[in-house]
């Protein structure tokens, strides 16, 4: 497997002897209508991303439009209003920007502007996103999702759920190589909690191993907070933290080189003690 992830701007090390890396959540607050509480909005996620590097986060991934179960799309517009002040405001942080989208006008928009790496939930699946992307040099991180985040929770449905989702990301990851882009600028993901049970995600964490080795591409997890910990505990998503963290930790343990968190500072301590005790 690839050494390395050629991420926009950066390099990152995505080897086994690497601590693994932390992308961050920086979701922002949908506008309100007065001038000052969309500065508000936009001052408190930077304050936000302030945090999360004083904190040791590796990618910062900015999303414009929720992804939860049952929750409804935005428009293109309202998408480009939220993310791309932060864009400019950010992207001279020192870290690479991720921007959590599935609009391929989105990703031109915010790459143009300085993002170094492009986060579909949707696989770059939309007309057009492959196109977006398939020129420059941002990491690309490809997910899998059965239906789509209004519908995926009601019924989800596998014949075997990891040759499943394994075979989605070969087909999404051909796809990529016809278009050649360079493998460097992958990394796969099995979308946990994206139409899936509690059984098919703990089958996916078990198996991240060998969705990397079959597919020879760093993998990318994100269990924080989800459903799946709030079943094994029975907890509101506010009481998540340490069950995130045990989350996290599983699926580095079983070879994930990525993990995607809210909690930065905490999951940052628990990966470098991992890493210090696994060297
Ligand atoms: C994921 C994501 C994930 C990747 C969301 C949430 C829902 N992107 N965006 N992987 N989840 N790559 O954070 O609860 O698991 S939004």
């Amino acid at each position: 497997m690839q050494t390395h992830l050629q991420c926009g701007r950066y390099r990152l090390r995505v080897d086994a002897t690497a601590r693994p890396l932390v992308m961050g959540i920086l979701n922002i607050t949908p506008d309100s209508f007065s001038d000052a509480g969309k500065y508000h909005a936009l001052d408190s996620a930077i304050s936000h991303a302030e945090e999360m590097i004083a904190a040791g986060v590796d990618i910062i991934d900015i999303g414009g439009e929720s992804t939860r179960p049952g929750s409804q799309p935005v428009s293109l517009l309202d998408e480009l209003a939220r993310v791309m002040p932060l864009v400019y405001a950010l992207r001279d942080c020192g870290k690479p920007l991720s921007i959590d989208t599935y609009k391929p006008e989105v990703m031109r928009e915010a790459i143009a502007a300085g993002a170094d790496m492009i986060n579909d939930i949707n696989g770059f699946r939309a007309p057009g996103a492959l196109e977006a992307v398939a020129e420059l040099d941002c990491a690309l991180c490809v997910m899998h999702m059965q239906k789509d985040p209004q519908s995926m929770q009601l019924k989800p449905d596998y014949q075997d759920v990891v040759a499943d989702v394994s075979a989605f990301l070969r087909e999404r990851i051909n796809a990529m190589e016809q278009m050649h882009i360079a493998r460097d600028r992958i990394c796969i993901d099995p979308g946990f909690g994206f139409g899936k049970s509690l059984a098919h995600n703990i089958a996916l964490l078990k198996n991240i191993g060998q969705l990397q080795s079959t597919l020879d591409l760093p993998l990318l997890a994100g269990l924080s907070r989800k459903t799946m910990i709030g079943a094994i505990l029975d907890k509101p998503v506010e009481h998540r933290m340490a069950g995130s963290l045990a989350g996290a930790l599983a699926s580095v343990a079983h070879g994930a080189r990525i993990v995607r968190v809210h909690d930065v500072a905490e999951t940052v301590d628990a990966l470098t003690v991992w890493h210090a005790i696994n060297q």
